[in-house]
């Protein structure tokens, strides 16, 4: 496919966009700074004359650069940010020059690079470089290479990248990894792959144990309750645009405490790569499904052919939700623990036994861990009809989609408060990628879950169009939302 004057100055905002930490020099700001950085992208030379591909990663920035030589040099600054993962649902999570997951690296095999990493973090931290062949001293494990850099501290490595793929950087402090400190570092080949895309987008998966009244996420939980892609839990996320006919190839990393099998619709898909670079084209048999295990990334490739508004999701039931926990829960069901025992205890003033002791039982606001087994021990019962009169437990009746027996069908209520219309917050998350979308489909994306558009050519350009004119007018039209991260 041709590149045209528009795919090269959308190219231009892409790689430029890179948040700058604080003191950091932002080579990319300005938008002379952007032509400046596309300028020297492409001037890399390819053995096949062509340059590369950059990867969007939606909703999280690209970090800029400068040259000092033949040395690509970045600056990495570790600290607390908050992050709005979903319209009004901001967490205190720590992460990299303002986001979490922090800005996505691009950098090609054969380059020399060099990473300043500030620790603005109220303790120790270590960045390492996953998979990368790098010298020892560059690896990053604390206490073996390098002292940890302490609060206040700086380390800077330097390395030639000899590889291509879908690598990352995180922390190798494992609790700070449950906080977010994880970025996309994209080799790309020094020679293109074959064949060539037109759409490239890098997918971080992450996951957050946050209360409902806890913007902190208690990382020592291992019941997640907010599952998110690049930063943004469903339906927040920036559907990725993709042109009838594109070749597209969607790159998914995974640095959490699961697995996710992340299952595309409409389309089969063949794993073109890994961590560990390229596979062998004879690998690459037809799959909808791919498990991308923890501390892995893998590549995907299709071509776009099936036009519709297509859902990319993790197929963990439990991962295509938002805010599920064994506590907030019960407050729905019968014979579940309700949120707070009554007010006082709710309001956390207890009378007897700690707060997380079994007799106050997991009110809301407490533990996730132990405590919460009390919470739901069987699913839910039919209702006899004394309770049911007496309006006990169950759901309130009148709302759409819910039969009118529906309480005295054992297992009621699944989906019924998650998935009901009123969940759609359509307005709430609209930017020009949601444009013609089904009204209320915002009801049924949550946790990791995005979409891909595929668009016949004129509805393409509309929305292009859009995000261009969004640009134009400063763009921000979610809080919390960057320019970063545009696609083309
Ligand atoms: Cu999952």
């Amino acid at each position: 496919m041709k590149r045209t004057r528009r795919d090269f100055l959308q190219g231009a905002m892409v790689v430029g966009a890179g948040a700058m930490a604080p003191g950091a020099r932002a080579a990319g700001n300005s938008a002379e700074g952007l032509e400046r950085v596309i300028a020297e992208e492409r001037r890399v030379p390819a053995t096949n004359g062509g340059g590369f591909r950059a990867t969007v990663t939606p909703d999280v920035p690209d970090l800029a650069f400068e040259m000092d030589g033949g040395v690509k040099v970045f600056h990495l600054v570790a600290e607390p940010v908050k992050q709005e993962i979903f319209p009004g649902k901001i967490l205190h999570l720590w992460g990299y020059n303002g986001s979490a997951p922090g800005p996505t690296i691009q950098a090609r095999q054969g380059e020399r690079v060099r990473i300043i990493v500030d620790n603005h973090l109220p303790e120790a931290t270590s960045m390492h470089w996953h998979g990368f062949d790098i010298p020892f001293e560059m690896d990053g494990g604390p206490g073996l290479s390098q002292d940890a850099i302490s609060p206040g501290g700086r380390y800077v490595y330097e390395f030639t990248l000899q590889q291509e793929g879908t690598l990352f950087y995180h922390s190798h402090m494992a609790m700070q990894e449950m906080m977010g400190m994880i970025g996309a570092f994209i080799m790309h080949p020094a020679d293109a792959y074959d064949p060539p895309v037109e759409k490239d987008f890098a997918i971080i998966l992450q996951e957050y144990a946050a209360l409902p009244n806890n913007p902190t996420p208690n990382s020592m939980s291992m019941e997640f309750n907010w599952l998110t892609l690049n930063g943004k839990s469903g339906p927040a996320n920036t559907p990725l645009i993709v042109r009838l006919g594109d070749r597209v190839r969607l790159r998914f990393i995974n640095l959490g405490m699961d697995h996710h099998p992340i299952h595309m619709h409409g389309h089969q898909f063949v794993i073109t790569g890994t961590e560990g670079g390229r596979q062998p084209r004879a690998t690459w048999g037809p799959n909808n499904t791919v498990l991308v295990g923890v501390a892995q990334s893998r590549n995907v490739e299709f071509v776009a052919t099936n036009p519709g508004d297509w859902m990319i999701h993790c197929h963990m039931p439990h991962h295509m939700m938002n805010q599920m926990s064994s506590m907030a829960g019960p407050m729905t069901r019968r014979g579940g623990m309700p949120a707070g025992e009554g007010m006082e205890e709710g309001m956390g003033m207890l009378r007897g036994g700690a707060a997380t002791a079994a007799e106050n039982g997991p009110s809301m606001g407490r533990g996730m861990g132990a405590g919460s087994a009390l919470a739901q021990p069987t699913a839910n019962g039919p209702l006899s009809s004394e309770q049911d009169a007496q309006g006990m437990g169950g759901m309130q009746m009148g709302q759409a989609d819910v039969s009118k027996d529906a309480n005295s069908v054992p297992g009621f209520p699944q989906d019924a408060f998650m998935e009901s219309p009123a969940m759609a917050i359509d307005a709430m998350v609209e930017k020009p990628e949601t444009h013609g979308l089904r009204p209320g489909w915002s009801g049924y994306m949550q946790g990791m879950m995005t979409l891909i558009r595929v668009l016949p050519p004129e509805r393409y350009e509309e929305i292009v169009n859009l995000r261009e004119k969004r640009l134009k007018n400063s763009g921000a039209t979610m809080p919390g939302m960057s320019r970063a991260g545009e696609q083309r």
